[in-house]
């Protein structure tokens, strides 16, 4: 669904917005049409009515308490089922939702419009989508990248975002984009990585070269393992353990295997790289270096995370100064 859409609130669940949490929390009747959506903390309560429309009678009621199953094609479903409601007032949920939406759009433009060095993220993701082809395939690695491309690459046109959607597998995002390239080779195809993730399947990139596939790679280069470093600190309290990586020159890489390397470090870099690598016939990789210190803040944050993660901040602190 494009970003622009005046009626899409972005993804819901962690990787999502703060009006799609809101508006979810807040409805009086859930529709859920062909979804898995796995996680609990983002349904409603279970009184909410909850219909839920799947051609698969195993997906109904898997993850959430349903009033309503109906099994079935969802367009046939729907089809049949428009005749029997009828019209009633939600001007003012849509108007709440749509100012909440309004309201998180600016709160993200100010970080994604920031000058800030090390670049944030979310500048990243956000100028790479400026500049991105209306039919883009986008391929999205796992890790806190994942956040930054769900909230901070808006969507446009005919677009496609993939990502490892079940597994949740790292390093998906070179071999996506290589079959992706090969399936459609007509489109730009453009890799948001990690840098952990990258590493595990580089070798590939050759893959791309020999068959001369134009697939772009940005890697969100935050030096660590960022996802498991925010698990490690908010779920446990635990002080950062062994989750910073030893990163090569990506850019020298890419060309040791004959192909275009980039590297992007300050903001005023990033528009001119983006241009000349998206305008590139040949494989790319963009080594990106971004904030290792952003914080992906789901939509709803605990009292126990709050509390675990200035745990372990204090401990880190502590290690740090005794180990002087
Ligand atoms: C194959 C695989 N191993 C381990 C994990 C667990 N895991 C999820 S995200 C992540 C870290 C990803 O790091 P990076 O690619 O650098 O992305 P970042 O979080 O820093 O943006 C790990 C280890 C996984 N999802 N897949
Ligand atoms: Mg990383």
């Amino acid at each position: 669904m494009p970003d622009d859409h005046p009626l899409t609130l972005g993804g819901i669940g962690a990787l999502g917005t703060e009006p799609a949490f809101k508006a979810i929390k807040s409805c009086d009747l859930l529709i859920v049409i062909g979804s898995d959506f796995p996680y609990h903390d983002f349904y409603p309560d279970n009184d909410i009515p909850t219909i839920q429309i799947d051609n698969n009678v195993d997906q109904i009621g898997k993850r959430h308490i349903v009033s309503n199953p109906l099994a079935g094609d969802a367009k046939l479903t729907l089809t049949e089922l428009l005749p029997l409601v009828s019209k009633s007032d939600t001007g003012a949920f849509l108007k709440k939702s749509q100012d909440d939406m309004q309201k998180w759009i600016k709160e993200q433009h100010k970080i994604e419009n920031s000058i800030d060095v090390p670049i944030h993220p979310q500048t990243l993701a956000s100028t790479i989508s400026r500049f991105a082809n209306e039919d883009a395939i986008i391929c999205c690695d796992t890790g806190a990248v994942t956040v930054w491309g769900a909230r901070n690459f808006k969507l446009k046109g005919s677009q496609r975002f993939t990502l490892s959607g079940d597994l949740a597998s790292m390093g998906f995002g070179l071999p996506a984009a290589i079959g992706a390239q090969l399936a459609f080779p007509d489109r730009q195809v453009i890799a948001l990585c990690g840098d952990g993730g990258f590493a595990m399947l580089m070798c590939d990139f050759v893959t791309a070269v020999k068959y001369n596939l134009p697939i772009k790679l940005f890697i969100f280069n935050n030096g660590k393992l960022g996802l498991i470093q925010m698990e490690e600190e908010a779920r446990s309290g635990n002080p950062e353990y062994q989750t910073d990586l030893l990163n090569p020159d990506y850019a020298a890489y890419a060309k040791i295997c004959g192909g275009e390397g980039y590297t992007i470090k300050e903001p005023n870099h990033l528009e001119s790289v983006i241009q000349t690598a998206l305008k590139s016939n040949r494989p790319c990789i963009i080594n990106s270096f971004v904030n290792p210190e952003e914080l992906t803040r789901p939509p709803k944050v605990s009292l126990s995370e709050a509390v675990n993660y200035g745990k372990a901040k204090i401990k880190e602190f502590l290690i740090r100064h005794s180990s002087k």
